[in-house]
């Protein structure tokens, strides 16, 4: 597929125009930084086109829009992206060829704007790709931060955070929309005041601090449809030269925290994943990015319709989790307070424009928010969740009359905290969990009450990878052979791929699936050697595990089984072993001590078995520092094993499974999230399932807990690989892992000992490891298994998940931007 706008020739001369004007240089002298920037500005010019033509067709056809508010969105790198979707990435790669330049080279020029922790953000970004793919009016609501996920350096087997300032050379993909600046107003308090006229109150709110939102917006292109949708992030500016009411003239203490509060508003990410801190500053950007995006949205609405009762119709506001839940409020207020409805207007259309996605069942992760700040902070929109509460705990009252169980387990506000998930239950007009299992658990054990209070409300939306990132850019030599067998529609039509079922038992198609894998691993090997100093064989198998570091995901797990194969080579070096590489990858928050621990055993495992001459180099570990988008897609098409292990029940889907499977990964892993969905499209055959079922798990949990000391009392080898921990194997400090030993066999610092079931799950765990072996041993019958994960992954395009929202959910229209 070739793009008119990217003929040889003419981008040729524009990079080197733009190289003359932006730096003064000719392309010899321009850095490959610089070339950077002008092919970007060039590309964008190509976008500013269709940008323009996407929101004139949108003002023409005037189709219904969702807005897809999110704290995160992980974008990725652009460049590469962009030219993929604008289908000229063959013609610009030549061409730089031609300039003497590689295109790869010049796309690591790219700083990976992250601003984003893990599955929630990339799933936002996956899900902008597919809603302008598949021609949908969208605009991402999020934050411009000025630091987004940290870089993490390795030091001493140690996690380093270092900022990363993202924006130091000027981001090219972002485009400053000041004339779109919203005001948005924090603190003070609220004056009631009789309008005796209308007969009714008006609450104004005074004495605030202001902020000025400030839009940047990004564009997303779609695939070969010539849409470009937007991501709009906001950033913070002071009030510069503020009108400050007659009362705050000349305050000047005002106007220095006015200044400070837009410096800091915006300026870092939160790098929490699954797990809620309860700080001031987080509310501050939630409200922040949420009042403006409203604002915006209904300035748009009304520039076109003239009555407000209709929003909905036109208007859909998603929440990616609770992180934008305030927006309730927001509108109810704005809806009120600056459009003058009353409660009953304001509250109907709230709540047929509003909808909700859970992404978690942890409970650390459930947002709570102290009364007394939130009152503090934000005393209007804090009055407004009050009369939500009362009227909702009326309605509670109504349908269970007496049952004060309901009012304690259900109310919004509760114990002097404001509970977002509540609040988003009771006023989103749909409610959803992101994979099957993860709904069923929301239906029947988290949000129990809630379902049989309003269970029409509740549904799924099984979660899903953008191919075009994940195979077309990340895998170029699968996705051509994929194109060779079967023609290209399944770029925009995953399913497609099922057509390559009838290559899994021909002998020349396995051969060539397994050299572009091993293609894959050199690729990534070459990596490794490069950024770790770390040689590792192609040859042997690549068992991956590359996620956010937390206990519930279990890398834990992985490791002491690592520490387990080891003893057991050492113990019988005559044993059949076919040679592994374990290789992870994970950033740990950085007031996590225990994430942080595991990530340093890892390092310690890594230095002791990398090390061993004795064990001839049958296992590596290796700790892939600072994994992020860019090298997660070197990383997943080199994947032998996908490791997903996590605690049953505890992860609400993952992603990352997805684009192991469609990698040709099989999947080695629990009853637990997507991966239920994904063993039910390719065959259990062609997955290594182990472990407790969620059903088990939640069963011991809701009883107390396990004993493990049970298994480590019982079970030689379990015992030998925790006693490691402690007794100088991996560290000279026995004291180093001991934390790590107790969280397994005490309840010291937790509640309850092994809350993850490590134990309980290792040997079903080494069992499906051992299978795995045996599998890889047979060459074709792996390399069957490989494309057949491939070839079942169609239902896993976040294109499938967005068509389900559209159906289901939010109901948009199909826009059409091409001339034909
Ligand atoms: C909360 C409070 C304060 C600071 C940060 C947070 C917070 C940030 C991110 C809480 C949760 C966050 O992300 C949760 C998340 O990424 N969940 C994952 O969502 C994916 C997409 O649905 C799923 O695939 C994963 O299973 C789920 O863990």
């Amino acid at each position: 597929m070739t793009n008119e706008m990217f003929k040889k020739e003419a981008f040729k001369k524009s990079v080197k125009d733009n190289v003359k004007f932006l730096y003064r240089k000719t392309i010899e002298e321009a850095t490959q930084e610089q070339i950077f920037q002008a092919v970007s500005y060039t590309v964008k010019d190509v976008i500013i086109d269709n940008w323009l033509e996407t929101q004139k067709a949108y003002d023409e056809q005037d189709p219904k829009i969702v807005y897809y508010m999110s704290m995160e969105f992980l974008m990725g790198r652009a460049l590469g992206n962009n030219l993929i979707n604008l289908c000229g990435y063959g013609e610009v790669k030549e061409a730089l060829e031609e300039l003497g330049f590689d295109l790869n080279c010049i796309e690591d020029q790219e700083p990976d704007p992250a601003l984003g922790n893990g599955g929630l953000g990339r799933l936002a970004a996956c899900f902008l790709d597919s809603l302008a793919t598949l021609n949908y009016a969208a605009y991402g609501c999020g934050i411009r931060y000025h630091y987004g996920m940290f870089k993490q350096q390795i030091k001493d087997g140690y996690q380093i955070e270092v900022p990363d300032n993202w924006l130091k050379n000027g981001y090219p993909f972002e485009l400053r929309r000041p004339e779109y600046a919203k005001e948005v107003h924090f603190g003070g308090y609220v004056r009631a005041e009789y309008d005796a006229e209308k007969g009714a109150t008006r609450f104004i709110h005074e004495g605030y601090q202001a902020v000025k939102a400030i839009p940047y917006d990004m564009p997303i292109t779609g695939y070969d449809n010539d849409v470009v949708n937007t991501l709009r992030i906001w950033d913070a500016e002071p009030i510069v030269d503020f009108e400050l009411d007659s009362f705050d003239k000349g305050d000047y203490k005002k106007a220095v925290e006015q200044e400070n509060l837009a410096r800091n508003i915006v300026e870092v990410l939160y790098p929490n994943d699954n797990h809620y801190a309860g700080k001031e500053l987080r509310l501050k950007q939630q409200y922040f990015f949420v009042s403006a995006s409203l604002q915006e949205a209904i300035a748009k609405y009304k520039k076109k319709h003239d009555d407000i009762h209709k929003l909905y119709e036109k208007v859909t506001f998603q929440m990616n989790d609770t992180h934008p839940t305030v927006a309730v409020a927001e509108l109810m207020r704005i809806l009120m307070d600056e459009e003058g409805l009353g409660w009953d207007e304001a509250w109907e259309i709230t709540t047929k424009s509003v909808a909700y996605t859970n992404h978690t069942i942890m409970s650390e992760a459930l947002e709570k928010w102290p009364i007394e700040l939130f009152s503090r902070l934000l005393p209007r929109v804090y009055q407004i969740i009050e009369e939500i509460n009362r009227r909702f705990i009326a309605e509670i009252q109504a349908k269970y009359p007496g049952n004060y169980e309901k009012i304690k387990k259900m109310a919004i506000i509760y114990d002097g905290q404001v509970k977002m998930a509540h609040l988003a239950i009771a006023a989103g007009y749909s409610v959803n969990g992101v994979a099957r299992l993860h709904t069923e658990i929301l239906k029947n054990q988290e949000l129990r009450d809630f379902y049989e209070m309003m269970p029409e409300k509740f549904n799924n939306k099984t979660n899903g990878i953008t191919q075009r990132r994940f195979l077309l850019h990340a895998n170029p030599l699968l996705a051509d052979w994929i194109t060779e067998h079967i023609g290209p529609d399944w770029i925009t039509d995953l399913s497609q791929l099922k057509k390559l079922k009838v290559y899994a038992d021909d002998e020349k198609a396995l051969q060539e699936f397994m050299n572009i894998k091993f293609k894959n691993k050199e690729r990534l090997a070459k990596y490794i050697l490069e950024h770790n100093g770390v040689e590792v064989d192609p040859h042997s198998i690549f068992d991956v595990q590359v996620k956010r570091l937390h206990e519930y995901k279990r890398q834990l797990l992985n490791i002491l089984h690592v520490i387990y194969l080891y003893n057991q080579i050492k113990m019988h070096p005559e044993m059949e072993f076919y040679p592994r590489t374990f290789i992870f990858g994970a950033k740990a928050s950085a007031g996590y001590a225990t994430a942080k621990k595991i990530i340093k055993l890892i390092n310690s495992v890594a230095d002791v078995v990398n090390n061993d001459a004795s064990i001839n180099g049958k296992i590596k570990v290796v700790f892939i520092e600072n994994y992020r988008v860019s090298n997660a897609e070197i990383i997943f098409a080199a994947a032998d094993v996908s490791e997903q292990i996590s605690t049953a029940s505890k992860e609400a889907s993952g992603t990352g499974n997805m684009k192991f499977m469609l990698n040709g990964a099989p999947t080695l892993g629990t009853m637990d999230g997507a991966n239920v969905e994904i063993v039910e499209e390719v065959g259990a055959e062609n997955a290594f399932i182990f472990g407790l079922s969620s059903d088990e798990v939640i069963n011991y949990e809701n009883n107390g807990g396990y004993d493990p000391n049970v298994i480590y009392n019982t079970d030689e080898e379990i015992r030998q690989v925790l006693m490691q921990l402690i007794n100088g194997t991996f560290s000279s400090d026995t004291e180093l892992f001991r934390d790590l030993y107790d969280s397994l066999l005490t309840n010291k610092n937790t509640d309850r000992a092994d809350r993850y079931f490590i134990l309980a799950d290792f040997r079903s765990y080494a069992d499906a490891q051992k299978r795995v072996e045996e599998a890889y041993k047979d060459e074709k019958g792996w390399a069957k298994k490989a494309l057949l994960n491939t070839a079942c992954s169609g239902k896993f395009t976040s294109d499938r998940t967005i068509q389900e929202y559209v159906d289901d959910i939010w109901h948009l229209d199909k826009v059409i931007v091409r001339k034909k």
